[in-house]
């Protein structure tokens, strides 16, 4: 087992690969920015080390200054968390080259999987069902009209360089094709310095449902189970939990086995996620993330398994500890409380804290680097705690959700905490019924 461990990330996720670490016998180096003296990943490693200003560019994100970090500290392994480097191909490289274990698939398999067409491509061949549509990246415009013609509009494009919803168009008429074509191949192009496109049947109102894959270096690949997360404003989750109640045990096991034939297609190693489109009771491959998810927990409660324990193991040279004769325990939730208003359009609200409690009690589960009177800075995402429940059913899950929510404090700045306590309390969401469209109609129907 490795000795110790920089951690390449901030904020929760950054105190939460801590705790695993600490479980494990493993010490830790924390890296941090100006910005982030007083935070708590700061607080509670073994050893720090300041790696810039406040910036992402200069700091998180600087590769030297990270890899210099591992150096001077004699650290075996770098924990990329998620966001930040952790499906940076190149960092991934550079952690290898310097002979330093990167916590995480190969640079080879988060190029690979990053391109989104490419993807898809290995996913079909594995025979994972993926959305009609181009084979690979499109040729041009007229390529893409083809296709568009033999599969019917409405259609979208797709940056291949893309995912999580940048350097989308959907396109529902051919005579929009051409101009969406080149807007989306100019953002793709401009965004992420690779114009390449592919195109899919359209789907109007799909679920979003993952499926968390673990993966070893002895060739073990399990699925644990899916995660409902179609409760997103503008591509950034709002709520997410497992499991699914548009999924049934005879709907997982085929999830399942899709995840596992693909994941060993590929034979994909660490933690990662495989997410698909669900439309009635068919499900298409969509995208793979390469990483550990914010929304690991709720996989966690109803497993029964620490993701990152294993995720640090398996990158030790381990084989998986966890079972696939898993039992799925009850249900979990998590909310993601963002430092936001949401009667302001979710703009971000940094500050001080003036008052903060958490809530607690039987199946309560908070992850945060924040206290009271702490100040948050601008630079970062705005996501300041997950709350995570878990009861024996769905209903009790939503329950200790509800009281949750209401007995978080947090002063001196704007939360979702009242917008999330609004969803909990709609019919639709307490009877399962909603999709990927649910929020933008909630805003609609609650705005007017
Ligand atoms: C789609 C789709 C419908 N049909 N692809 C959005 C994020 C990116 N990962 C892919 N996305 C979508 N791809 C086809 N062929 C609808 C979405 C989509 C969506 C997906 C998951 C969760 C929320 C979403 C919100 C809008 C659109």
């Amino acid at each position: 087992m490795f000795k110790k461990i920089l951690i390449a990330n901030r904020g929760e996720i950054a105190l939460r690969i801590i705790r695993a670490c600490k479980e494990l016998g493993i010490s830790t180096v924390s890296v941090y920015s100006k910005a982030d003296e007083d935070s708590l990943h700061v607080r509670f490693a073994d050893e720090v080390v300041c790696i810039g200003p406040g910036p992402s560019r200069e700091s998180y994100l600087n590769i030297p200054r990270i890899i210099s970090a591992a150096e001077i500290t004699n650290a075996e392994a770098i924990h990329p968390g998620y966001g930040f480097l952790a499906e940076n191909a190149e960092f991934a490289e550079m952690c290898e080259a310097s002979g330093i274990r990167f916590i995480g698939p190969s640079a080879d398999m988060i190029s690979n999987m990053g391109d989104k067409a490419f993807a898809k491509e290995k996913m079909q061949q594995a025979g994972v069902p993926t959305i009609p549509g181009s084979r690979g990246i499109l040729k041009g415009v007229e390529n893409a009209k083809k296709v568009a013609e033999e599969i019917g509009y409405p259609v979208i494009l797709k940056a291949t360089a893309g995912g999580g919803g940048r350097g989308m168009r959907i396109v529902r008429a051919p005579e929009e094709l051409e101009k969406a074509y080149a807007t989306a191949s100019g953002e793709a192009a401009a965004g992420f310095n690779n114009p390449d496109l592919y195109l899919e049947k359209y789907f109007e109102q799909p679920r979003h449902i993952e499926i968390q894959i673990m993966g070893d270096s002895k060739g073990n690949v399990i699925a644990l189970g899916e995660r409902e997360c179609s409760i997103q404003r503008k591509h950034q989750k709002l709520i997410e939990e497992s499991p699914s109640p548009a999924v049934s045990q005879e709907l997982r096991e085929r999830f399942i086995e899709a995840a596992v034939k693909g994941a060993k297609l590929v034979n994909y190693q660490s933690a990662g996620t495989i997410e698909f489109l669900l439309d009635g009771e068919k499900f298409y491959f969509m995208e793979m993330n390469t990483r550990i998810q914010v929304e690991h927990p709720v996989t966690e409660y109803v497993i029964g398994v620490d993701l990152l324990k294993e995720q640090i193991r398996i990158a030790a040279g381990h084989e998986i500890s966890c079972s696939s004769a898993y039992k799925i325990r009850g249900h979990s939730i998590e909310c993601r409380i963002n430092a936001e208003d949401p009667d302001n359009g979710f703009r971000p609200s940094p500050g001080r804290i003036t008052n903060f409690h958490v809530p607690g009690g039987p199946g309560v589960r908070v992850d945060t680097h924040v206290y009271d009177q702490y100040n948050i800075p601008s630079f970062y995402d705005s996501l300041i705690a997950k709350l995570i429940t878990h009861g024996n059913t769905r209903d009790e899950a939503i329950r200790r959700m509800i009281r949750s929510l209401e007995e978080f404090v947090i002063e001196g700045i704007k939360t979702t905490i009242p917008f999330q306590l609004k969803v909990l309390n709609d019919p639709d969401f307490q009877s399962g019924n909603f999709n990927t469209k649910y929020l933008e109609h909630f805003l609609a129907k609650n705005n007017s």
